[in-house]
């Protein structure tokens, strides 16, 4: 490689050397060579006069100071260094840009016909030279110049101020951003759209105006989200107090992007997976991501983007906070015990595999090589876990208390993490210091109780102690305070208060030291606990629950997050002995109890459906694979396909009785007819592996008047191999081959395919008519659903699945890093593999890293994890 790419240190911190007050922009666009003018407004705030800015794949053109040619500068890779510079003066910088030649999708590019941009985190440089930092806050007026016939809509950040036709079938339009931001939160869009249009009327009375814009023919996939983004705007005023502050509101969905979607100030450009939507198109699965995703980027105005980061070691000061005010609205919406399960999901699977994998970091990471590779589940997930946490021990009063100071302080500046934890401390009078270490170390703690009861004394002990396991990054651990919610019943189900010293105690215990005991008096009979209720710390709870007090749980827990965690622990205690049993040769076996458990849970008529789709659905591999330190790929895959296959067969009755009470004529996207279609279809996930599967796919397929329904039918003819497969891919493909979005999820069906030619099947579905390397949809749905999601096959012995993912890496590497890097995750953690897979995966890791033109982002990865 050129250039071995340097580290920074969150402890480097320094305060930039200029001020930026103002920056005016104008954008000549043209395919392959767009001018990018920028006269700023610099002020000097230190000793030094000499300006250094990033720059980035970019030539420059001109540079003046206060309107003259000034030539005392050094140009270097990524910098310009601008020497003897006045105290104040205007600078203009003339740039060329090639939006055609930008693959990697940062800065400006083209997706399809249109101009679009992308520069969180630091795309800007890619535009011009600049402060690229989140700590320069500038008013941005932004002037749009492009042919009008092919670019009729030209967009940026703020209010349009002005606009005008040129002489050569050219149009300009300027806009002007009152709110000064970093230049992270830029946006520029030109293009053709159809537009959905919206008005909203704010808290206070301030109308303003809601537009969507969206490939042209698809204005039918966005009601969805004019919907969803009305009642983000409503719930943000109800429940945060928070109303918009400009008077339009615009996003704009372009298919190729490399993440969800950017909270732009004013003009948020999403991904199209999360703006279309029609019940032929998309699922429910996907209309509840459109919601969330729309919600959270809506959010990012408060918590992010009129309060931004200092550094971008903070980041999840705004992504953290603002996955919890994103869930806290999905599950105000819905359900929130079913919002809280899939949460849970993602720390326990993939968020606790990072922090045991070579890129384990704490929320607030000390040391980047490349930014985008810490958008990770450990600042975004954890980061929302953390502050949950703050919200569990503050309680919804204290923190909003919280959150009102921190405005009041930090409104319209550039903050840390611990200006968020201060507010909440200081609004609320509760001690965080100690808190304050979640932000600082890395890994999952265990929780490991054991519990005595005293029937002469009537007490019941519950003795705690805290183990954070050293990671990669950090071999120093030290006690954290963990929020510790339980409950505890008598035999009969009812609920035995805490208490102790005579007092009444909270169901949050504090636990804050490396082994702690807690003593309940009063305690008449021997108690079942139900701990860590609501998942109130993102720790591992190490306990040994017999399968009767589990089952008891499924049944009396007060709280349906408890029943459902219950029920979880049971099925872990079966697939961890089983696993057992498979490597000494034994035979699979499942108690005929907990089969009762599941049947009950499954008749239950005061159970939401949704409820109980969750209940049923069997932990995944991967999570599964998260509890062993070497991981027996193919063991834990017979574990949980026997397990399935002995619950179906047991309950094949009443799966399908309960799969035929819950049809449903029409479709619509209420909540209770989401659930009824998730059990419906959980159901059908069973029965897929009965003798009778076939015909239940078949028929499902038929019958689907849904993308719901439709990708069910083909989810359980792929996962159980049944015979109609491949005559429902043709015929879905033949249907849909014209729609990349729509195909995305039939390409991750031919990613999951669990056939062993799966990998054949792959290479030649890289020839579809609706494939493309180049679009970061299109290969996280084959490429990735075959690296995450397919462990039998990508793992499999003779090493192809991982040289085939080796030669995908070194392509992207090239054409776009950050899907590149996004994608080689599952190689970093090749330690957890036997010694022939691990050298296997080790040969592909190094030849990335011997690639002359290795990128930032893999090179960071790629050292970790061979270092590891
Ligand atoms: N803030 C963006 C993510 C930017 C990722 C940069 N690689 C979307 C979000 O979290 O809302
Ligand atoms: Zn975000």
């Amino acid at each position: 490689m050129a250039q071995t790419p340097t580290a920074k240190y969150r402890k480097d911190y320094q305060t930039p050397s200029h001020s930026i007050s103002e920056i005016d922009l104008t954008f000549d666009l043209y395919d392959q060579a767009t001018t990018v003018t920028a006269i700023s407004t610099v002020k000097q705030l230190g000793e030094q006069n000499a300006l250094v800015l990033d720059g980035e794949s970019i030539e420059l053109k001109s540079l003046k100071v206060n309107g003259t040619d000034w030539a005392n500068y050094t140009l270097l890779d990524s910098k310009l260094e601008i020497k003897d510079l006045p105290e104040q003066f205007e600078l203009s910088i003339e740039t060329l840009v090639n939006p055609e030649a930008n693959t990697a999708l940062e800065g400006l590019y083209k997706s399809g016909g249109a101009f679009c941009t992308q520069c969180e985190a630091e795309g800007f440089r890619r535009i011009t030279y600049y402060l690229d930092r989140p700590d320069v806050l500038a008013k941005y007026t932004t002037k749009v110049i492009a042919d009008k016939q092919q670019y009729p809509y030209l967009l940026s950040n703020g209010n349009r101020v002005a606009d005008g036709d040129l002489t050569d079938g050219r149009h300009w339009v300027q806009w002007q951003d009152p709110h000064p931001k970093p230049a992270y939160l830029f946006a520029l869009v030109a293009g053709d759209f159809d537009v959905l249009r919206d008005q909203y009327k704010t808290q206070s009375g301030r109308d303003v105006e809601l537009e969507i814009f969206v490939d042209k023919g698809n204005l039918d996939r966005a009601n969805h989200a004019m919907v969803s983004l009305i009642n983000s705007m409503k719930w943000d005023e109800e429940r945060f107090g928070l109303e918009y502050d400009l008077d339009i509101y615009m996003i704009v969905a372009v298919d190729f992007f490399n993440m969800g979607a950017m909270e732009n100030k004013g003009l948020n450009v999403f991904n199209s997976k999360y703006v279309l939507a029609n019940e032929q198109t998309a699922t429910d699965t996907d209309y509840l991501g459109i919601e969330a995703v729309i919600g959270h980027e809506y959010f990012h105005n408060w918590t992010g983007n009129r309060v931004t980061c200092r550094d971008w070691f903070q980041l999840s000061l705004k992504e953290g906070l603002t996955v919890f005010r994103d869930q806290e609205f999905s599950s105000d919406l819905g359900s929130r015990a079913v919002n809280r399960i899939n949460n849970v999901r993602i720390i326990r699977g993939p968020q606790f595999a990072e922090d045991a994998s070579p890129m384990s970091h704490p929320i607030r990471p000390e040391k980047v090589i490349e930014m985008n590779n810490f958008y990770t589940l450990t600042v975004y997930e954890k980061g929302s876990e953390v502050i949950r946490m703050m919200h569990t021990l503050l309680g919804e009063e204290g923190f909003q208390k919280g959150m009102k100071l921190y405005f009041e302080r930090h409104d319209g500046t550039a903050a840390t993490c611990e200006d968020f934890v201060s507010a909440m401390e200081d609004a609320s009078g509760v001690d965080l210091a100690q808190f304050r270490l979640w932000y600082s170390q890395s890994g999952t703690p265990t929780l490991s109780v054991s519990s005595q009861y005293d029937s002469e004394a009537n007490t019941y002990t519950l003795k705690v102690s805290q183990h954070t396991e050293a990671t990669q990054d950090q071999s120093e651990k030290q006690a954290l305070h963990i929020p510790f919610d339980v409950e505890l019943y008598d035999s009969k189900g009812q609920v035995i208060a805490l208490q102790s010293n005579g007092q009444q105690l909270d169901n949050v215990l504090n636990v804050t030291q490396s082994e702690q005991t807690f003593i309940f008096e009063n305690v008449q009979e021997k108690p079942v606990p139900s701990m860590l209720r609501e998942f109130s710390a993102p720790v591992v709870l190490d306990y040994g629950y017999s399968d009767d007090e589990l089952i008891f749980l499924m049944v009396h827990a007060k709280n349906e997050f408890a029943r459902w965690d219950a029920g979880q622990m049971l099925l872990a205690k079966y697939i961890k002995s089983n696993v057992s049993r498979v490597q000494n040769g034994e035979s699979i076996e499942l108690a005929e109890s907990v089969i009762d458990a599941f049947r009950g849970v499954l008749l239950s008529e005061s159970l939401e459906p949704a409820f109980i789709a969750e209940m049923m659905a069997l932990s995944s591999h991967n999570e599964v694979s998260g509890w062993y330190k070497q991981v027996d790929v193919d063991s834990i895959a017979m574990v949980l396909k026997t397990i399935k296959v002995n619950i179906a067969e047991a309950l094949e009755d009443e799966l399908k009785a309960v799969y035929n009470h819950h049809a449903q004529e029409s479709y619509t996207i209420e909540h209770a007819a989401i659930g009824k279609r998730a059990l419906r279809n959980i159901c059908l996930s069973y029965l897929a592996f009965t003798s009778e599967g076939n015909q239940y796919a078949q028929a499902q397929y038929q019958k689907a008047n849904n993308m719901t329904d439709t990708i069910a039918a083909m989810n359980a003819a792929n996962s159980a191999k049944l015979p109609c497969r491949s005559t429902l891919m043709d015929d879905y493909s033949e249907k849909w081959k014209h729609d990349g979005l729509v195909m995305d999820k039939w390409f991750a069906l031919q990613g999951t395919n669990p056939a062993d030619d799966v990998l054949s099947i792959i290479k030649d579905t890289m020839n579809h008519e609706a494939f493309s390397l180049k679009n970061p949809n299109r290969t996280r749905s084959l490429i990735g659903a075959f690296l995450n999601m397919n462990p039998v096959q990508f793992h499999a012995k003779s090493g192809a699945g991982y040289q085939f993912a080796g030669e995908i890496l070194r392509e992207l590497n090239s054409s776009n890093p950050q899907v590149a890097s996004r994608l080689i995750d599952p190689l970093l953690k090749f330690r957890k593999y036997d010694d022939e897979r691990q050298s296997l995966i080790k040969k592909e890791l190094e030849s990335l890293q011997s690639l002359d033109n290795l990128a930032k982002d893999l090179f960071e990865k790629v050292n970790k994890a061979l270092e590891s």
